[in-house]
């Protein structure tokens, strides 16, 4: 399976109702940013990475997937991952420049076509080749009910219409003020009852006095997760909130190495463990992270940069995820959309990692790349 080109590729979706906001993000658009890559043999693998589709710097990504990452890979046979993943990762010049940022995102797009490849090669869903179903279901949570820029009254509305759809947990945003998100947090959980897991993100806003402000209050509230509390790579703060509250410390989405989930480990400020194919440097970056996970006996859910159309086959072959983040932004998009049907996502039957876009997707949403 030599390969014979990799092409990259942009589009721009729009988001829920226009425009979101979490507490440091205001997006109108999810960038689909990625490589298209064909084989001899006649196959094409499909990667991306997930970014605010801001074109100049998704334009960084397709010209560093392009002219650094495309002349490492035309003529490699495509399964041999584990040694393209080195290849390009400890590239002298790239890790450099490198090791995080630009680059690992390319080499997410890169790592997840070639496992895209390897998957349609086998005619098999991913899940397959990741060793297969460990699980009947792949429960969802909904985060798309939760922005920070949903009034309250709207909030509590999508809120209940999520429990009323079949979700069984949602979450939402804070990072205002305490005394607001307290409010929200508050009127949510009467909405839904004790029976639906509710968690947060803050999204790396608060600081760790805040944090401990708001904690002790939100405590009555059962909070399954409180996401990103800190700033992302504040090891020392996230272990010493974990220490003095009871609400389970969730993080990873910002992280791009297994080094640096290792630090959180090792500090025991990480109870939920949030690794993002699209982030680090693919699947096979993330599959070390979900095991280092597992050998603590600590839960994953993969945050949804690719809003879940690859974690879908993770979640359902990795026996440390145990739930998974729905955003419906962009599975239209998809030959087999990450869907979700009474509060769990379906099985995906398609062969593939489940990124090949649609002919009106590519034709709609697609940018130019440089
Ligand atoms: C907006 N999920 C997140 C949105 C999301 C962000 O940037 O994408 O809130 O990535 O934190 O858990
Ligand atoms: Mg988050």
């Amino acid at each position: 399976m030599k390969i014979k080109s990799v092409t990259p590729f942009i589009l721009h979706v729009p988001v829920t109702g226009g425009q979101i906001a979490d507490s440091t993000h205001t997006v109108s658009n999810w960038g689909v940013v990625g490589a298209q890559i064909q084989t001899e043999s006649g196959i094409t693998g499909y990667g991306f990475t997930g970014t605010h589709a801001h074109l100049p710097s998704d334009q960084l990504i397709t010209r560093c997937i392009e002219t650094c990452h495309a002349p490492l890979l035309i003529g490699e046979d495509a399964s041999d991952i584990n040694r393209l993943w080195h290849k390009l990762a400890r590239n002298p010049a790239l890790q450099w420049v490198g090791r995080a940022g630009i680059t690992t995102l390319a080499h997410a797009a890169i790592d997840v076509a070639l496992w895209d490849i390897k998957a349609k090669a086998a005619a098999q869903p991913l899940w397959k080749l990741l060793g297969g179903q460990v699980r009947d279901k792949v429960r969802a949570y909904n985060t798309d009910i939760g922005w920070l820029s949903i009034p309250d009254a709207q909030l509590v509305a999508g809120a209940q219409r999520a429990v009323a759809d079949g979700f069984t947990g949602i979450k939402i945003k804070v990072g205002s003020t305490v005394e607001r998100d307290l409010r929200r947090l508050a009127l949510v959980r009467q909405a839904i009852g004790p029976d639906v897991t509710l968690a947060i993100d803050g999204n790396g806003k608060w600081n760790l006095a805040t944090c401990q402000r708001f904690c002790r209050a939100a405590e009555a509230l059962d909070v399954y997760w409180f996401e990103e509390p800190l700033w992302y790579d504040d090891v020392k703060g996230h272990a010493q909130l974990a220490r003095v509250t009871s609400i389970p410390v969730a993080l990873g989405e910002q992280l791009y190495t297994t080094d640096a989930f290792a630090e959180f480990f090792a500090q025991q400020a990480i109870a939920w463990v949030q690794p993002d194919v699209t982030r680090m440097a693919g699947i096979t970056e993330v599959l070390r992270v979900c095991d280092t996970a597992h050998s603590f006996r600590l839960p994953v859910a993969p945050h949804a940069g690719d809003m879940s159309q690859v974690h879908v086959h993770l979640a359902y072959a990795h026996p440390a995820c145990e739930v998974l983040e729905y955003i419906p932004w962009i599975k239209d998009c998809f030959t087999e959309p990450a869907d979700v049907v009474d509060g769990h996502f379906k099985l995906p039957q398609l062969p593939g990692a489940g990124t090949t876009p649609t002919a009106s997707a590519w034709e709609k949403y697609r940018q130019v790349t440089a």
